[in-house]
């Protein structure tokens, strides 16, 4: 009898302790995570000394700080890591067309993931057609500033009247020929001339004094914790890059000769102490290709609508190299920036790790790849190659070159 007294007593505790399983699991899954009422139990993430991310919320009253055993989104609540300092007159700007939208979406999260999303720039969308809603629709809902929209006017993106359009048809045809890369391409040369000169007249970019450019389908591999404006403003840049490397011989014959006609005409505006030994290896009499890539750029816009970049492209559009070679953007902004600034004026962000088809920078020095959550493989890293200029820009700078580069050279 005793004994079946306590097998009953057994059944009602198990039967009691079933029933308080069934009672905790069906309160705590009612909730849909994301469905914007869980409430997570709050746990403070350790903060890194000198991080500007706001310190996570404490717990609050009668909520649970014991951690979850699976990972949950972020807690509702919890402030978005965030930057407490001044902006800057800053926007991110990108050339592109309605077609390009799934490739300029995928630079757009990474630059917000790594960046932007604690500091709320805005972004600059120009295109030679009036973007479509889905263009719109999407950009807008990853971008965590104010987005803004703006067409680019005819005389911006046509042939100016000096051209010869026979002459300039004949090359594109012969460039096809040679299969030289959008050598017969039209729209790329409007592309080129519309980068080179005008994109910081556009009226949406008048209002800005820095500016970073963003083209479709880069990646950025690194996280970029403080703000690179303002650190081109406190150090007195005006101008920066991550890659550098040789131009096509081909797309520039004659580009180098309408920059020593330049120098001739305006002596007033090449900068002293300037980067000559970047552009040039027997001072100044011939070009030796090197330029900092373009599809990268933070820089800065007053110096783009000055008057000594004003008549430098001028001389160049009056030319005619767009047209009549194909000139690129890239050669253009590096040898003004290299002749017009003080070389001190150009910077080269080792720590934002950057890829646009088809080279990589990945921060040399393995503490910094750590220290900022790198994704990227070093061994991707373009910097200490044969075919890079960036060897050279330390080598006028006076700079030393990081910590490692020996064994990145092939
Ligand atoms: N609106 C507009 N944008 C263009 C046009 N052609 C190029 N772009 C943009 O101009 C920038 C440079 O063009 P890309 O095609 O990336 O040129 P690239 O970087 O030399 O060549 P890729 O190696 O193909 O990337 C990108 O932001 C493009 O989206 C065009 O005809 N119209
Ligand atoms: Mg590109």
């Amino acid at each position: 009898m005793a004994s079946g007294t306590a097998r009953y007593l057994r059944y009602i505790l198990f039967a009691f302790f079933g029933l308080a399983v069934i009672y905790f699991i069906s309160s705590s899954s009612t909730q849909i995570p994301g469905s914007g009422t869980t409430k997570w139990p709050g746990t403070p993430m350790p903060q890194k000394p000198g991080s500007s991310a706001a310190p996570a919320a404490p717990a609050t009253a009668g909520e649970s700080t014991v951690t979850s055993g699976t990972t949950p989104n972020i807690p509702e609540g919890l402030p978005p890591a965030a930057h407490d300092g001044p902006r800057m007159n800053a926007t991110f700007v990108s050339l592109a067309r309605n077609s390009d939208i799934w490739e300029i979406a995928r630079s757009i999260r990474q630059i917000e993931d790594r960046f932007n999303k604690k500091f709320k720039y805005d972004w600059v969308f120009l295109n030679d057609k009036p973007f479509d809603s889905t263009f719109k629709k999407v950009t807008t809902s990853l971008v965590s500033g104010t987005t803004h929209y703006g067409e680019i006017s005819k005389e911006h993106w046509s042939f100016p009247e000096w051209i010869d359009q026979d002459k300039a048809r004949k090359v594109r045809e012969d460039m096809a020929q040679r299969k030289i890369i959008y050598g017969d391409s039209v729209s790329y040369r409007h592309m080129c001339r519309f980068e080179s000169g005008f994109f910081f007249q556009h009226p949406l970019m008048k209002q800005f004094e820095w500016y970073w450019r963003v083209e479709p389908s880069i990646e950025l591999f690194c996280d970029i914790n403080y703000d690179t404006f303002k650190y081109m403003a406190d150090n007195k840049k005006k101008y920066s890059f991550v890659l550098s490397l040789y131009e096509y011989v081909e797309t520039i014959p004659t580009l180098w000769d309408s920059t020593k006609k330049f120098m001739k005409a305006h002596p007033e505006h090449i900068a002293e102490g300037n980067s000559m030994g970047f552009l040039s290896d027997d001072g100044g009499e011939s070009y030796n290709h090197c330029h900092m890539w373009s599809n990268f750029e933070i820089g800065n816009l007053d110096w783009l609508r000055g008057q000594a970049y004003t008549d430098y492209f001028n001389t160049l559009d009056q030319d005619g190299g767009f047209f009549y070679e194909r000139w690129g953007d890239a050669p253009v902004h590096s040898i003004a920036a290299g002749l017009l600034l003080k070389k001190e004026e150009i910077h080269f962000f080792n720590d934002i790790a950057y890829y646009h088809v088809p080279f990589t920078h990945c921060p040399t020095g393995e503490k910094t790849r750590l220290d900022l959550k790198c994704h990227c493989n070093p061994k991707d890293n373009f910097d200490w190659k044969g075919y890079s200029c960036t060897s050279r820009f330390f080598e006028i700078n006076g700079l030393d070159k990081p910590e490692g580069y020996e064994n990145q050279q092939d």
